[in-house]
């Protein structure tokens, strides 16, 4: 029996590329010397697309593949498909939830501390020498008892929620709508949770509903002690503001995972000395790659097999 076509749009972990070798024959856009022409020449066979969360599958790509059935991607956030056009066009979507919760709201807690107690300048203090030669580095600002504010509180809010309140912090929220039978304090709005908080996470879902969520007002409501950190995506933050609000001191810090653009970051950030940044890498552990991977993979065979898709967003 042929394999069906699957168009790659991006680097998966050599693992999950020979478990869909396997089942699958694979084209790689990535690296492909001509993008265009792989599409044009693979039009009429390619039924399934596998990308990832941050790279998505926008509407004209998928007008290109009159064959196309499905798309799998490698990542919760679903921003970068145009889920509007693969409805109108019966083509399935699947995702990776839950398997990544935990190490998303794991980053969440490590940036936490390391813009707090400036763990990456502790590091490079005693690194440099300048314990030995100059002494101790400076005061840090204390993370127990404070009070957390959760900008999106999904299945990666709630998972921080609960970590958090190991270290005795206070939590408030908010979402669009309030959640039932979520033991936080709901705000109104995202500049009355900002105000509210001593770290405001950013765990929302990306895409339009969200763009810069956090904009100058709210960065004025977290004021100059508060620090932003985003495990999200870089749209909900409008990063001009943000730039505008450390050089005038005016939040305390942030710590970032995600980025307006990426890999190609804003490097002006980089120049704040109480920024402390990763390069999208919160789901990036072994454990959860491979079952974000295994998930990609069950979902596209489910769908070929004519079954459920395990983890349908559309
Ligand atoms: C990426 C993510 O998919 O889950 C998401 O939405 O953004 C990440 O897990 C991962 O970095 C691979 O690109």
């Amino acid at each position: 029996m042929s394999k069906p076509d699957v168009l790659v749009m991006g680097a998966l972990p050599q693992w999950d590329m020979a478990a869909l070798e396997e089942r699958f024959t694979l084209h790689r856009y990535w690296e492909a010397a001509d993008p265009d022409a792989l599409i044009s020449a693979q039009a009429g066979n390619i039924r399934a697309i596998a990308t990832r969360g941050d790279l998505g599958a926008d509407a004209a790509l998928m007008k290109r593949l009159p064959e196309l059935e499905m798309i799998s991607c490698f990542g919760v956030g679903v921003d970068g498909i145009d889920l509007d056009h693969a409805r109108a066009n019966s083509i399935r979507v699947a995702n990776t939830p839950d398997v990544l919760t935990d190490d998303v709201a794991d980053m969440g807690v490590a940036l936490i501390l390391a813009a707090a107690r400036r763990i990456p300048q502790g590091d490079a203090h005693v690194r440099s020498g300048k314990w030995l030669d100059e002494g101790a580095m400076g005061l840090t600002s204390r993370v127990t008892g404070k009070r957390l504010g959760i900008l999106g509180m999904g299945r990666i809010g709630a998972a921080l929620a609960r970590r958090m309140r190991g270290f005795d912090m206070s939590v408030a929220y908010h979402n669009r709508t309030p959640r039932e039978g979520i033991d936080a304090t709901y705000m109104e709005t995202p500049q009355a949770l900002a105000a509210a908080s001593d770290f405001l996470v950013i765990s929302s879902a990306g895409g339009e509903g969200t763009r810069n969520i956090v904009d100058a007002s709210v960065l004025e409501a977290l004021g100059p002690q508060g620090v932003l950190v985003n495990i999200s995506r870089g749209s909900t933050v409008d990063e001009a503001a943000l730039i505008d609000a450390l050089a005038q001191k005016r939040i305390g810090g942030a710590g970032l995972d995600v980025f307006a653009s990426e890999p190609d970051m804003d490097r002006r950030l980089l120049e704040f000395e109480n920024v402390v940044v990763q390069p999208h890498h919160a789901s990036g552990t072994v454990e959860t790659r491979k079952a974000m991977g295994k998930l990609v993979l069950d979902n596209l065979v489910a769908h070929f097999e004519g079954a459920e898709l395990l983890t349908p967003v559309v």
